[in-house]
């Protein structure tokens, strides 16, 4: 064959491919299998200073019925082609319930949970068992529990909301029900069930409830447990900053199947290791303020923003005083499949932008 033949070949070759839908591999191998992850995620902040009032103006404007469900505002990464998602993996959002609100009862397959950020008086009720919120608690709604939010407070509350929608969107297992004929579920018995029974540290009751059960029976952490744990540990340890993970008691794997919870604590003024990990997380600063680098951008934080930190992205943190962050990851799905790696870089990252 000529060359002029070949290319005439070649042509009418990938042509045909197209019209039988297949793709030769040869032209996209490299952009298939980069040598690490190369997220379209980028690394970014919310300030409280821009979601709270943000959320009081939903408040104010926007009720809650069946239908809407949730008065919500989702992190929104711009990496992310306008999704309401912070992560490909993970759904971040601030959710605003007025005094005296209920937010209808559903379940869903997606997991989610909630850390508390201003507010009192309010319960999530999960299959029957209401969860009193106060700031600093960590509440779980697992995969296909059935959750509605109450408040019998005369002033707002404000949470934060993770929860793995994009993984199982991705993965097509969405599923989403109504509580069927009432608005709310029936409540049973007194308050906090899941921690009478679950929530005193090195005592389990006997007979496992559910051995199917993926989840933590323990369905609230308590702000006071949390801070005494971290401030045991703080003392214990001489790092710029200590980290507890929230787990079901009674296996002490990731409280959810899908998404792992972390308190961090901070000491002032002294940097910490920089480490990049596969999976991305997503950060909330309970109080306290300071600074963050990602791939040598430093975001400067305090008390209620929220930051992302997406996959393979280098990152260390400094406070400027006594600080506290909450945290939201995929790793026990990376862990799970054995894709899971982390890796601490030697030296640490220059500064090269500071995001505003
Ligand atoms: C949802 O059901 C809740 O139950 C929160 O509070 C956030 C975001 C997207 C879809 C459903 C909740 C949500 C959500």
């Amino acid at each position: 064959m000529t060359g002029s033949d070949i290319d005439t070949a070649l042509e009418q070759f990938y042509a045909d491919l197209a019209k039988s839908k297949l793709q030769p591999l040869w032209p996209q191998s490299m952009d298939l299998m980069p040598r690490a992850p190369t997220p379209a995620a980028v690394p970014w902040l919310w300030r409280w200073e821009t979601l709270k009032p943000l959320a009081q103006r939903a408040g104010e404007l926007i009720t809650i019925a069946r239908g809407g469900d949730r008065r919500v505002l989702s992190l929104a990464n711009p990496g992310l082609d306008g999704k309401p998602f912070a992560s490909p993996t993970l759904w971040g959002a601030v959710q605003y319930l007025n005094a005296g609100e209920s937010a209808p009862a559903h379940r869903h397959s997606p997991g989610a949970i909630r850390f508390v950020l201003e507010g009192s008086g309010v319960w999530t009720t999960i299959n029957g068992d209401a969860c009193d919120m106060a700031p600093g608690d960590l509440v779980l709604t697992p995969n296909w529990t059935w959750h509605d939010h109450n408040s019998g407070s005369d002033a707002p509350m404000i949470w934060f909301d993770g929860l793995d929608i994009p993984l199982v969107s991705m993965l097509d297992a969405m599923f989403f029900e109504n509580y069927p004929d009432e608005l709310l579920q029936p409540v049973e018995g007194q308050h906090n069930r899941s921690q009478r029974l679950y929530g005193a540290p090195g005592l389990l009751p006997l007979g496992t409830p559910d051995p199917g059960r993926r989840h933590s029976p323990l369905l609230v952490y308590r702000w006071a447990d949390t801070d005494a744990s971290l401030s045991g540990l703080l003392e214990e340890r001489g790092d710029p900053m200590v980290t507890i993970e929230f787990v079901d008691p009674t296996t002490s794997r990731p409280a959810l199947p899908t998404m792992g919870c972390h308190m961090h604590r901070l000491r002032p003024a002294q940097r910490t290791a920089s480490v990049r990990r596969t999976g991305s997380s997503v950060w909330v600063v309970y109080s306290g303020s300071g600074s963050t680098v990602m791939d040598g951008q430093r975001f400067d934080w305090s008390a209620g923003d929220m930051l992302v930190v997406p996959s393979w992205v280098a990152v260390d943190h400094t406070a400027h005083e006594p600080s506290d962050l909450f945290s939201i990851n995929d790793a026990p799905v990376l862990q799970a499949l054995g894709l899971y790696r982390e890796e601490s870089l030697a030296a640490s990252q220059p500064i090269t932008a500071v995001f505003s």
